[in-house]
Order: structure tokens, then sequence, then C-alpha cells
């Protein structure tokens, strides 16, 4: 079994890659839950749906969230109605969200209805929220505290950060599926999703670190860095306003002794040696996963 710590984006075409060269129903994907929301009365699991869109073939690659082939007729309605539009949910998008919102309702956990939505879905891989319980990342920034996804749609995170809290850790407690998920895995992969609030708040939720702690010479993790910056989404701005190097470096001295080998790029292979010197292992390789046979070496680097 090999469990791969999730955000978004990235961690969905790392598993799609993942899928083609190793058996998928060995793969369990521990997906953070901090940027969830609640809008119209309905609950919305970004990085969850991210990967099981993607894995299932119904992503928009290009938009990097949603479904392909969307249409938007609620929105211009609600547009119409004076209402609250800003988060755009897609016609095709809506029926996740109403099926999850009305079985959450009917007393099922997070983790149930994921799995329902996995195997409706038809995905091979094991989708787990790392917790049922509500954790919200929220940022204090010059406008005030804001919910993640006020932060990251509503203001496109073009704001200075000054904190980044993790609201409802104390009550929170990863699910047990996780913590044996992460006790019994060959291999847990950090996917190069964004350090500091895709992967922290997944991490803090407590019993993860726990889980893990003894687990140092399994853990891979892939640089989200590459080059200087971020793939996607303000990685880079926040390591760097947060006074951490944006490099690899700058983000294996943020995971510290958590990760065991570091999976760079190409292009930040002069970072090898200072990452040697701190005691990684070093595997260098394309990380960008813009062609099918670059994601499938990156791939197969993880699993090596
Ligand atoms: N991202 C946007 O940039 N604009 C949106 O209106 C938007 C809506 C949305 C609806 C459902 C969903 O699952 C994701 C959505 N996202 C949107 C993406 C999301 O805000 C972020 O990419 C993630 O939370 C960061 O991983």
């Amino acid at each position: 079994m090999i469990c791969v710590l999730s955000g978004g984006v990235g961690a969905a075409r790392l598993l799609r890659a993942m899928i083609d060269v190793v058996e998928p129903t060995s793969l369990v994907a521990v997906v953070n839950v901090g940027d969830d929301v609640v809008i119209h009365g309905l609950t919305v699991c970004p990085d969850i749906d991210t990967i099981i869109y993607t894995l299932a073939g119904l992503s928009d690659d290009a938009r990097g969230w949603g479904l392909g082939d969307e249409s938007w007729r609620v929105m211009e309605e609600l547009d119409a109605l004076g209402g609250e539009s800003w988060f755009r949910l897609g016609d095709r998008d809506l029926a996740t969200h109403l099926y999850r919102s009305q079985r959450l309702a009917q007393g099922l956990t997070k983790t149930d209805v994921t799995r329902e939505l996995a195997v409706r879905r038809r995905i091979p891989v094991t989708v787990l929220p790392v917790t049922d319980d509500v954790v919200s990342t929220e940022f204090d920034t010059n406008l005030g505290r804001l919910t993640f996804q006020e932060y990251f749609v509503r203001h496109r995170h073009d704001l200075a950060v000054r904190a980044i809290n993790v609201v409802g850790l104390s009550q929170a407690r990863a699910t047990s599926q996780v913590i044996s998920a992460l006790r019994e895995s060959d291999r847990i992969v950090i996917a190069p999703s964004n350090p500091l609030i895709s992967i922290d708040p997944l991490l803090r939720v407590p019993g993860v670190r726990d889980a893990i702690a003894h687990r140092r010479g399994e853990v891979v993790a892939v640089s989200p860095i590459v080059g200087g910056a971020a793939l996607k989404g303000p990685a880079d701005r926040l390591l760097h306003q947060f006074g951490h190097d944006v490099s690899p470096v700058g983000v294996a001295d943020f995971y510290g002794d958590v990760v065991d080998r570091w999976i760079i790029d190409e292009v930040d292979a002069a970072y090898g040696a200072d990452l040697r010197a701190r005691g990684f292992a070093v595997t260098v390789t394309t990380t960008v996963m813009a062609e099918p046979h670059h994601a499938r070496r990156l791939a197969e680097a993880v699993l090596a």
C-alpha cells in the first residue's frame, strides 16, 4: 500500500500518473480538508473533488478545478438574483455538492460520502479525507481574517498574509482509516502540493504526525517549487512571506525530518548537494507533469 498525502491539483496529477505504474487499488490518497467550504448551504470539498474528477478522467485540466464540459446556468441565475457568485459552482459540479450535502445531513461522515462518490465515479484509488471533523484553514491578512476560499478565490491569493491558522485542530482527530493506512503503508508520498496551506494543515491534524513518526525511511516528497516558482497557486509567495527559501531546500527545511528522500526537478539539480548535506536522499528528475511520459517518469521515481 502507498499513501499519498494530498492537496488538490498537484496531488491529483501525481496520482493519475501513479495508477499507470502501480496497482491502483494499492494507492490511498489522504486528503486535506482545510479548503472545504459550506456555501449556499452546500458542503464543497475542493481537494477531494479535484482528485476524484481527475482520476475519473472528468476534470477540466486547463482550468485546474471542477469538471470538463461544464456549463454555468445556475451561476448566471444566481448573478441575476444578486446572490453570492464569486465562488463558481458549475452546473455539473453542483450535483456532487448536492449529493454530498444530502448524505452528510442523513448522518454519513465525509469519509463515507467520499467512498460513495469514488465508487460512483469508478475510482480504483482509496480517497480518504484526513479527518471527519471540521478543520478550516484561515488567513490573517490586511483585510482581516479570511476563510480559505475568500483568500484563494475571492482575492485571487493576492494579499499579504500575516498568519495561517488551522481552526478546529484541537477538537479534531485523523480518522481510524487514515491512521491505519499511514501505519501499514509501504511508502508515504508527500505530493507536490502547497506546503503551507495544503500539506501542513493535513500534517497538523492530531494523529497524523504520530502515525508517521517512525516511518521516516518510507517518506518521499516531491518538491512543489521548480526553478524558484510554484507551478500553480501562491506557494512561492507564501514561502517568501514566511521567511522560507523559495527552493526545494526551503520546502525541505519547512517539513524537516518527516521526509527521507526528496524528488527535485532537473532545473534545481544544484540544490541536491544542500539537501544531501542535510541528510536527505535526493532523486533528480522531471517533476513538471506537462507530458504523459514526464508524469510517468515522476511516478516511477516516486515508487523507485
Ligand atoms: N477556484 C477558482 O479560482 N475560482 C472558483 O470560482 C472556484 C470554484 C470552485 C468550486 C468547487 C471546487 O471544488 C473548487 C473550486 N475552485 C475555484 C478551486 C479551489 O478554490 C482551489 O483550487 C483549491 O481550494 C486549492 O486547492
